[in-house]
């Protein structure tokens, strides 16, 4: 409550210095301060609170963070599984993909069946973001890709529709049951952000197999994990709970958080 009433007291502060003749264009009046004046530095302060307030506010539709290629040091760290030991991959990776096609079903109106080429002639974006995983490193990489929010345009989405899942084409584990392919599970408010995308390239070239070739999601909010490599398939679902173990993903089947934010 106190931290609030210092907050609200700053900000009117700042508008009372906007109507006392102090007006700011941007930046450049910004910058046109001295770098040791106390005026810079309270409406540093002034400018990072209303910041905060408004990730805050904003919630989940907040951007994460994006960085400069400088930021860039090592290539995107591999993890997980890094070469697909299964044929029908092996035998779609030696064609190229030129056969892969990304299917999209479930509850939709209107199913997909898209090539690579098809997914790299859509509207792209391209973000220098930072991958945490769980196991706790960290890598900046650049990633580029159709924005997941375009697809489910195309795919309309039926009103009960709550869960995007993306299915992969690669084996992580074998149980009793047989092989296990690894799957993850995002829902219609993360899937639709800005910064989600399906992503064929990183660094400025087509993504290694190490990474997911042909095609993996990018969803910047949350960990390495929620993050499939290698999708054949997606299924929009009002429940996942029929689907693996029923949690929503691999890793959530094996105790992981479901959400993963970080
Ligand atoms: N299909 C698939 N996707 C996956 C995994 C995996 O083993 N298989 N591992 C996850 C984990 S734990 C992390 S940290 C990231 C690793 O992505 P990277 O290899 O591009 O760094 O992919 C995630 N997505
Ligand atoms: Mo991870």
């Amino acid at each position: 409550m106190a931290q609030f009433k210092l907050s609200r007291r700053a900000l009117l502060k700042t508008a009372a210095l906007g109507g006392s003749g102090l007006v700011l264009s941007g930046c450049d009046a910004f910058d046109g301060l001295s770098s040791d004046s106390s005026l810079r530095d309270f409406l540093a302060g002034a400018n990072n609170l209303t910041y905060r307030m408004q990730r805050l506010l904003a919630g989940r539709s907040a951007l994460a963070e994006e960085f400069t290629e400088a930021d860039i040091r090592q290539p995107q760290r591999p993890n997980g599984v890094t070469a697909p030991d299964d044929e029908t991959y092996k035998s779609l990776l030696s064609s190229g993909f030129s056969d892969w096609r990304l299917e999209v079903g479930g509850l939709v109106e209107r199913p997909l069946s898209l090539s690579l080429a098809q997914l790299q002639a859509m509207p792209s974006r391209t973000q220098i973001t930072r991958h945490d995983c769980v196991e706790g490193w960290s890598c900046i990489a650049k990633w580029t890709g159709v924005p997941l929010s375009l697809i489910l345009d195309e795919t309309r989405a039926k009103p009960q529709a709550r869960y995007v899942v993306f299915h992969c084409m690669d084996t992580i584990d074998r149980d009793i049951s047989g092989d296990v392919k690894y799957y993850g599970s995002i829902d219609l408010i993360d899937a639709r952000h800005p910064q989600t995308i399906l992503a064929y390239g990183v660094n400025g070239k087509p993504l290694p197999v190490e990474n997911g070739a042909p095609l993996r999601v990018r969803v910047e909010r949350q960990l390495g994990y929620k993050m499939p490599k290698y999708i054949g398939r997606i299924e929009l679902v009002d429940s996942f709970a029929a689907i693996g173990q029923g949690r929503g993903g691999y890793w959530e089947d094996n105790g992981y958080d479901w959400y993963g934010g970080i």
